[in-house]
């Protein structure tokens, strides 16, 4: 394994972590700015690959700020695919030369500086909300697909505050503007914890989209190799039923848009705050689960 990824690690330290990679790695890295949160921090991230006519499978990290263990398992995905290709295994160089990854380690950047400063559980974002005293949208109730639907709170003050408007968050626009913008990209992944799920769509409704049979294909395929690294079990299956009913996902609304594979994985934890020892367990399970969901869209695209 990588140092970087036997601990946690602030925002800014994570931005200079993106740009050693880059500086290093010019011919099979470039940084992507997805925009400015409302604190005006940079959402800044990563395209790797070695071939940029391959399907694009995006995934992040961090949208829900307090879910650590989230960035971190990105983070170690990264590392892997970097090191991989460094040392030329060819699984990894095969697996870059097939798709290209574009990566947003951090989701919620505020947020997530608000944990580590102020409040170790904060979950949303840091705008103001008109009316009252309390901060912060639920991010993953945001998207403009079934908005202010099932599982989804009106009042500001609740965890699972869906915001003024679809895309009143400026980083859930942002980024759901950069994926729709892409051509040729077929999977998204929107990565929390610590449920233990692969989930797909749909959180707005009970209605199971065209695609069920595919979704649940993938994810047994995923699951199985997760499960082959320690043995941990992650049951998957549409959001609504697997997990709750949860609307305005921008995993919902990327598949709504044309993303065959958006998909949401709720990864292993058993808490919000799990020891940094974690991150490893968590990354080489994943890891494998992540590389077959990668071959799929590279088989199929
Ligand atoms: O409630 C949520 O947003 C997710 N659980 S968490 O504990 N990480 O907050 C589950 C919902 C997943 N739904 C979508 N991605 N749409
Ligand atoms: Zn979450």
């Amino acid at each position: 394994g990588n140092s970087w990824d036997l601990d946690f690690h602030t925002y800014d330290e994570t931005l200079i972590w993106l740009n050693n990679i880059v500086n290093s790695h010019p011919t099979i890295s470039s940084l992507i700015n997805f925009g400015s949160s409302f604190e005006g921090r940079q959402m800044l991230g990563i395209r790797l690959g070695l071939n940029s006519a391959a399907p694009k499978f995006f995934f992040d990290g961090g949208i829900h700020a307090r879910e650590w263990l989230s960035p971190a398992t990105v983070e170690y995905i990264v590392n892997q695919l970097v090191d991989g290709h460094d040392r030329g295994d060819p699984e990894i160089i095969s697996l870059l030369q097939n798709v290209e990854f574009h990566v947003l380690p951090i989701f919620n950047v505020d947020g997530f500086e608000y944990t580590w400063n102020t409040d170790r559980l904060w979950r949303k974002t840091r705008s103001f909300n008109q009316g009252s005293t309390c901060v912060g949208t639920d991010p993953n109730r945001n998207a403009d697909a079934g908005f202010g639907g099932p599982g989804t709170s009106r009042n500001p003050c609740s965890d699972t505050y869906h915001g003024a408007a679809p895309f009143s968050e400026i980083e859930v626009a942002n980024v759901a503007a950069y994926v729709v913008n892409q051509t040729n990209i077929h999977g998204y992944n929107n990565i929390h914890t610590n449920a233990q799920l692969l989930l797909s769509p749909y959180g707005y409704t009970n209605q199971l989209p065209a695609d069920l049979a595919d979704h649940n294909q993938i994810h047994n395929a995923s699951a199985a190799a997760i499960r082959s690294v320690f043995g941990a079990d992650y049951e998957f299956g549409p959001i609504y039923s697997t997990i709750y009913p949860a609307a305005g996902g921008i995993n919902d609304y990327l598949y709504d848009q044309g993303v065959k594979y958006a998909v949401a994985w709720e990864l292993r934890g058993g808490s919000f705050s799990p020891p940094a020892s974690f991150i490893v367990t968590s990354g080489e399970e994943i890891f494998e689960g992540f590389k077959v969901f990668s071959k799929f869209i590279a088989a199929e695209f």
